[in-house]
């Protein structure tokens, strides 16, 4: 080999060497993919999540056996929730018999990825969304025994079932009636002797089945105008549960915000920041930690324009995280579900111009909208938790 080759070699490699510098970070730009809403949050302490469902492989469901959801889940999330699965009507279908297959499957997919899962719900107070058997049991001559042992019986068999792999539960789901802010009564609470010793008695099981876990009371109360009694009526229940040393750990705060009209989002968020902050500040004050547990941003009363659409319901949603995120109590975020196409308010609260609910971080075909860059700034401007 000559001097000249080596020379020219030399300068081959030097040329080339500052041609891939040159462009790597291009190409780097061009083929990396941005970081998921996990991994953006585990910077700071904090995990995304999301609820799913369970469906048979290949159904148009927001569950992990269609490939396009579960590919929203596997980006995003590092925490899962069923979102109908474990829910007594689906858990229980007699008082006698318990169903798993459907969560044991869930379950399985979220730790072969890697991901948590939350417990939604040992108890749902509300007689509308108990098991049908449930409504009009009959608990016999010793009502209180019999249906302490029922709750009991359940909250022990869901816990020890999942030992070691569900570590926190909504112990209780929305107990607290959000017009009048008293507790809810149902067959179940009268044949208990009350609603209060009920729900005591709820989280003492569920502390002594798991005791690892972290026991959730989850409810809607919400910062919109027309909440103050549901939020005044959580506080007297959370307050009640302290002065009883009842095991709480946190309030799910489950966050299905609402812009009340298209006024810009700066203008709603500081005419209810103030209330919300007081209730937050209350809460946290008792020594609870806060979830945001079924996030989502109903678009009832937004524009037809989807641009607009997704403009403003990206804003309200970065309004309330800011404040939101501004408690270091809140580490985990899960919104009920990740796209428009599977959400709960395509039934519920549609829209007069019939126009698809735009109330997720993903829209019906899968694509990423505003609402989740906001999610993504907010968590890079978040404070690291400890
Ligand atoms: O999104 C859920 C919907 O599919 C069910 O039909 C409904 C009744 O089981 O529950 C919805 O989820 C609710 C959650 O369990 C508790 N908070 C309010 C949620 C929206 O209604």
């Amino acid at each position: 080999m000559s001097l000249d080759t080596v020379r020219l070699d030399r300068r081959t490699l030097l040329a080339g060497a500052a041609t891939a510098a040159a462009t790597l970070p291009l190409v780097a730009r061009a083929t990396s993919v941005p970081p998921g809403l996990n991994a953006l949050a585990t910077e700071k302490g904090m995990r995304i999540g999301s609820a799913f469902a369970w469906s048979p492989p290949g159904a148009d469901a927001g569950s992990f056996a269609n490939p396009a959801y579960a590919a929203l889940l596997q980006r995003d999330c590092g925490l899962l929730v069923p979102e109908n699965q474990l829910k007594w009507q689906a858990t229980r279908p007699a008082p006698d018999r318990f169903d798993f297959t459907h969560v044991d499957a869930m379950l399985g997919w979220a730790e072969a990825h890697r991901m948590a899962m939350r417990g939604h719900t040992l108890l749902w107070h509300k007689t509308e969304y108990f098991p049908r058997w449930l409504v009009g049991y009959d608990f016999g001559a010793t009502a209180a025994s019999a249906a302490e042992r029922l709750l009991t019986t359940h909250i022990e068999t869901v816990c020890k079932r999942y030992a070691g792999r569900i570590h926190s539960y909504d112990v209780v789901n929305e107990t607290v009636d959000e017009k009048t802010g008293e507790l809810r009564e149902t067959s179940l609470s009268r044949a208990f002797g009350g609603t209060v010793p009920m729900l005591d008695h709820a989280f003492h099981a569920a502390r002594a089945a798991a005791p690892q876990a972290q026991l959730v009371y989850n409810d809607y109360m919400s910062w919109e105008p027309g909440n103050a009694a549901h939020r005044d009526g959580v506080l007297r229940l959370l307050e009640g549960f302290r002065k009883r040393g009842v095991p709480v750990d946190a309030l799910g705060v489950q966050s299905h915000i609402e812009p009340a009209g298209d006024a810009p989002a700066g203008l709603l968020a500081a005419r209810q920041e103030k209330p919300w902050r007081a209730f937050l500040d209350a809460v946290t004050g008792m020594g609870y930690d806060l979830l945001i547990t079924e996030f989502d941003v109903a678009d009832q009363h937004l524009p037809t324009d989807i641009t607009l659409r997704d403009r403003q319901v990206a804003d309200y949603a970065g309004a309330y995280l800011d404040v939101m995120f501004s408690y270091p109590q809140l580490r985990d975020l899960l919104f009920w579900g990740m796209c428009d196409r599977y959400s709960w308010l395509k039934g519920f609260k549609p829209r007069k111009d019939g126009s698809t609910p735009r109330v997720a971080p993903y829209d019906s075909g899968f694509r990423p909208k505003p609402l989740r860059d906001t999610v993504a700034a907010k968590l890079i401007g978040a404070a690291t938790r400890r």
